[in-house]
């Protein structure tokens, strides 16, 4: 679609709602007050997101309150804004007590190095942001039409430059916030100042974006980022031991809606290398030009990634240098050789030890026989050094003094918390699900709830192939949307509707090609039935370090056209 077209259309609902909203403020701060209701208003719920919350409903429960003529359980969640996706000892145990006190007892690490808590009631909104604010942390653009939290690789042994890169990281989020007061005022009591509702806002402008923005750094050869499926991607060129510079990658993307071809996941295209000194200016200039060119008529086509396929990459390419007033270097030469976390300890050259540990889709809880969230309060209480979540849905605790080690391991053994020991079960190591129902609002199937007995099925069949030990990734979303990136995945689960999955197959194994649709409106019996006969052979007739993604494509498994229509799933890019 060209621009013209575009803008001959009336502009979206969102559109209008954040130009009115007085920068961001709506009337927020009294729909709080009012009890009478679970909910907030329409038009509130759309500015929320941009103060990192999301209005939902218990969907288990919809039927029941709708039988007793109820409103539905209302309910929110809080995304909290981590770059790089690290927090101290004292946070984490702030945390915990939040999720405890004020949420549903759970914490959620996510796809993008974050926390998220569910179930908070309206009445504990407020006070769970101020409690926020007092760990020195908070939700500032966590949602909305605005730059998300800023994900890079953190683990120090195979991050030598974690530290800069994680500098970067932080200077990027704040860089880009939004200027606005609106959520100090509304959250935090802070006084309005003189010209409130009216601040510039020197770098969205009044509406801010057209949709949300996605930045990750990735450092080779680890690609836990997904550099690709970002917005805008770094990628950080070290030589000699030192950060000279960062490959760029635009208009990577995931969500796309089944049955509507104009919508569809793209990898970013690399366009170009930029100094260490140079990446907050390319970033804001990649964030103003889809500001200004962004299509804000149709919010499924509003993402960078369709401004690129309309316009074209040189034409991006040629804007961006314009505006920075300098040629971006020619890419220099990346090998990435995965995207999976480093499980168990870790000795970096310092002597420090890290402890990376697996949180199946990311939620930690205490169940009867695993109390991971009471284990990791208690370590937090004895640990100084930091905690590190991955874009994988794992955490390491981080910077452990050797003397240390084994109180740790003590305490989570107390707890049932397994310490992984490579080599260990491939799969549910590497897998990754959204969190889908009950929460989400958008979900079509299950994802986190239905991936632990998904995992068992599969690991029934792996074993007696003696591929137990092999590190597939799979990944399950409930819905096209793609939080769980699950079309980057060697095995890729997306809900099509309750108990219903289109599989995907042939995802590149460090992220640099899409997968392909296999098989459509699969129960998991049936996923796993499809699976059974490409596994065995791939068991048989794999080459020596062959990965089951490239497998699959070399045995023939996907010449069927793509199921999807998908203009980019044949893009591989050089990784
Ligand atoms: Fe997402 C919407 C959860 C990472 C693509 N995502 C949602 C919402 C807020 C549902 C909604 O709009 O009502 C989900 C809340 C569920 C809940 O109950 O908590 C939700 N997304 C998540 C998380 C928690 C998944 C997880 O299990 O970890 C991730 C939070 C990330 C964070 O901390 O910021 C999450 N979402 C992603 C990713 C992965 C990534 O960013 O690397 C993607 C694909 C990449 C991309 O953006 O293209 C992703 N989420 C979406 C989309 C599709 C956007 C699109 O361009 O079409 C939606 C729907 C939308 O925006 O309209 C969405
Ligand atoms: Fe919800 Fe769909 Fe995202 Fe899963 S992929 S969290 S179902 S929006």
């Amino acid at each position: 679609m060209s621009k013209s077209s575009a803008n001959a259309r009336p502009l979206a609902e969102e559109e209008t709602v954040k130009a009115q909203s007085r920068r961001l403020r709506g009337t927020i701060a009294s729909g709080l007050a009012d009890l009478v209701t679970g909910a907030l208003s329409d038009t509130d719920t759309k500015l929320l997101k941009f103060h990192g919350a999301y209005q939902q409903d218990d969907r288990d429960l919809r039927l029941e309150r709708q039988g007793q003529r109820l409103e539905p359980a209302y309910e929110f969640m809080v995304r909290v804004r981590m770059p790089g996706g690290v927090c101290t000892p004292a946070q984490w145990q702030g945390l915990t007590g939040l999720a405890r006190e004020r949420g549903n007892g759970t914490l959620r690490i996510t796809t993008r190095q974050t926390f998220q808590f569910h179930g908070i009631l309206k009445a504990d909104l407020k006070p769970l942001m101020a409690e926020l604010n007092a760990l020195g942390l908070d939700s500032i653009a966590a949602c909305g039409d605005v730059n998300r939290n800023v994900i890079c690789h953190n683990h120090p042994a195979t991050s030598p430059v974690f530290r800069e890169i994680r500098a970067f990281a932080a200077d990027l989020s704040a860089a880009l916030l939004p200027r606005t007061a609106a959520y100090r005022e509304t959250w935090l009591d802070e006084p309005p100042a003189e010209g409130a509702g009216a601040e510039e806002e020197p770098l969205y402008g009044p509406t801010y974006l057209p949709r949300k923005f996605k930045i990750g750094i990735a450092v080779p050869p680890v690609n836990d980022v997904d550099v690709l499926a970002q917005d805008l991607g770094f990628v950080a060129i070290i030589e000699e031991g030192g950060l000279v510079g960062f490959n760029v990658a635009v208009g990577g993307g995931m969500g796309a809606s089944h049955g509507d071809r104009a919508t569809y996941p793209r990898l970013a295209d690399l366009i170009g290398f930029c100094a260490p000194g140079q990446v907050l200016a390319v970033a804001e200039q990649v964030m103003r030009i889809q500001r200004d060119h962004g299509d804000r008529t149709n919010r499924r086509h509003a993402r960078l990634k369709y401004t690129l396929d309309d316009r074209g990459v040189a034409w991006f390419k040629a804007e961006l240098e314009d505006r920075l007033g300098f040629a971006l270097e020619p890419v220099r030469d990346i090998h990435f050789e995965s995207r999976n976390d480093r499980f168990g300890w870790v000795e970096d050259d310092e002597g420090r030890l890290h402890l990376t540990l697996r949180a199946l889709a990311g939620r930690l809880q205490d169940e009867p026989e695993c109390r991971r969230l009471t284990a990791l309060a208690e370590v937090a209480r004895i640990h100084d050094g930091d905690f590190r979540l991955t874009p994988n849905q794992n955490l390491t605790i981080s910077g452990v003094r050797p003397g240390r080690k084994s109180v740790i391991e003590a305490v989570l053994a107390r707890h049932g918390v397994p310490i992984p020991a490579e080599p260990e079960e491939g799969e549910r190591r590497h897998a990754i699900a959204c969190v889908s129902l009950p929460t989400c609002g958008l979900a079509m199937a299950e994802a986190e709830r239905a991936l632990p007995g998904f995992l068992e099925r599969l690991e029934g069949v792996l074993r007696p192939l003696g591929l137990s030990g092999e590190p597939i990734s799979v990944r399950v979303s409930g819905c096209p949307n793609g939080c769980a990136r699950p079309r980057l995945a060697e095995i890729g689960l997306v809900g099509k509707s309750l108990g219903r999955y289109i599989l995907y197959l042939g995802g590149g194994f460090a992220g640099e090609r899409l997968n392909t649709a296999y098989r459509e409106n699969l129960s998991l019996e049936e996923v796993i039935a499809a699976l059974t006969p490409l596994l065995a052979d791939y068991a048989v007739r794999r080459e020596p370090s062959e990965r089951f993604g490239d497998f699959v494509i070399r045995a023939g498994y996907l010449t069927a056209p793509d199921l999807s229509g998908n203009p980019s799933t044949t893009q591989e890019m050089p990784l």
